[in-house]
């Protein structure tokens, strides 16, 4: 009898607490459970882990075109403008891409699939790349997959159902200022003796530009928010450009504010321009750029498998699994996320090298995810084996500490500046627990003997 009206009197006060914080704090129970739920920056913020692709129809050559390999770089979307050819491909030869493709075995269940099972929480996609070819059938110009190619398919609106069957937030890649397909886009925008593409590429004038912003840009974008409603977009501006000036900025960034309310905006939609980071919602790194501190304003770095961003025929330089890990690690305990690219081939499927590594790191985060998801950065100092991140607990806190370096000499690990002793250590993916010692600068941890994970090892350790 006592036992019963214990139980009920601790169920009525739990119900009490609860209704008193949805009343107060204006949150419901669930919301409670998710940290960072409930701004608009939550969800972002949360995932740490994203997939970028680039595909379009410089896929059709990959890099190669009449038995020539493109030169300068390996970024095998920029054949158009780049390769051993004068000024790259002349535009109507390129625009010949078009006939040519046709991603017969494009599934976008299972690219969307592929993105869940790495554990990935967003996908973005190349809408429309610097070559001005769209993904989908904007209805301000021919050059799209339905109206110039034979394989007719709205693919973003494919991805777009795949990414709500996986509960996988969708957003676009949209080159606003470099359109090399329609009249009055800017091209690029250096002086090329150096570079070989004499004679430099003429640059639209301020009012053939503004036809382009307000003929293409400006409709595209609000056709991408009415057909498909993004949960971001992502703007590539990487070099000062006298096209896409401070007012321009503006205008898009209201643009897109008043078509969606939930729809982020990165900081590449302008190269200099002081205070951007106070008007758009997350911060770009250049590419592949990986901070080496924290950043307090949200941030990522998007960052290649190897060397291009649309898939390259003779690019064979594969960065190992636990590369890829690493940058993905040192940005969530630096407070950023990691967008990581895949180039489809021309028949639509994945290459196999990518395949590979997304399933690597997928089996790794099942395991070890909980370190990253909903994490906060590391409150502790950068170490010199790896990477650290925390969880509140409601009592106390819970640090992970991930180990790529594992320690060459005995087994101990001291984790520098940390001042409490752990009530537990232990091995998140196998449970073992570790015996600690307090120490001058920190504290030491016993290692098991056996390294558990070659790439990362988590160890978790509870502090009260
Ligand atoms: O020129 C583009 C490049 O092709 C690629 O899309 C990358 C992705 O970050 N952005 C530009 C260069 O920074």
């Amino acid at each position: 009898m006592i036992e019963k009206t214990y139980t009920i009197m601790k169920n009525l006060i739990i119900a009490f607490v609860i209704t008193f914080c949805f009343m107060v704090v204006g949150i419901n129970p669930s919301q409670a459970q998710l940290p960072h739920e409930g701004d608009k920056m939550g969800w972002w913020k949360e995932s740490r882990f994203g997939m970028f692709i680039h595909f379009g129809l410089y896929t059709v050559p990959s890099g190669v075109y009449k038995g020539e390999t493109m030169g300068r770089n390996w970024y095998a979307e920029w054949i158009r403008t780049q390769g051993d050819w004068p000024n790259g491909i002349p535009d109507a030869e390129y625009r010949e891409f078009a006939k040519q493709f046709n991603p017969e075995q494009f599934d976008a269940d299972t690219w969307i699939s592929l993105a869940k099972e790495a554990g990935m929480k967003y996908f973005l996609i190349t809408a429309k790349h610097h070559d001005g070819f769209a993904l989908w059938p904007t209805k301000v110009s021919k050059y799209n997959v339905v109206d110039a190619t034979p394989f007719k398919r709205d693919i973003l609106g494919e991805l777009a159902s795949a990414c709500k069957k996986y509960g996988i937030k969708l957003g676009f890649y949209y080159s606003h200022w470099q359109d090399w397909g329609h009249e009055g886009g800017a091209m690029p925008p250096w002086p090329s003796k150096s570079l070989g593409t004499e004679p430099e590429m003429p640059q639209p004038t301020k009012e053939e530009f503004q036809k382009y912003w307000d003929k293409i840009c400006l409709p595209q974008v609000q056709e991408l928010i009415g057909n498909y409603d993004p949960w971001f977009f992502w703007f590539d501006t990487w070099e000062e450009s006298e096209q896409i000036t401070d007012e321009k900025v503006d205008e898009l960034i209201a643009h897109v504010r008043k078509l969606s309310d939930k729809c982020l905006i990165n900081s590449r939609i302008a190269f200099e321009y002081p205070g951007i980071d106070k008007k758009v919602d997350y911060l770009s790194m250049m590419d592949n750029r990986f901070p080496d501190g924290y950043i307090e304003k949200p941030w990522e770095t998007s960052g290649t498998m190897n060397r291009s961003w649309g898939y390259h025929l003779l690019d064979f330089a594969w960065k190992p699994t636990k590369e890829l890990l690493r940058n993905l690690v040192a940005n969530a305990s630096r407070n950023g996320n990691y967008q990581l690219n895949i180039g489809p081939k021309a028949d639509g499927t994945f290459p196999k090298p990518s395949i590979k590594r997304l399933k690597e790191i997928g089996t790794w985060m099942e395991i070890n995810g909980e370190g990253l998801y909903g994490a906060d950065p590391n409150p502790v100092a950068e170490q010199e084996w790896g990477y650290i991140t925390s969880k509140g607990t409601g009592e106390g806190e819970k640090l992970y500490l991930f180990v790529f370096d594992w320690p060459g000499e005995g087994n101990g690990l001291l984790v520098k500046n940390l001042a409490e002793v752990p009530q537990k250590t232990s091995v998140l993916e196998t449970g073992q627990v570790l015996e600690v010692q307090k120490v001058e600068k920190g504290v030491e941890i016993f290692l098991p003997e056996f390294q558990p994970d070659k790439n990362c090892t988590v160890i978790t350790l509870d502090i009260k």
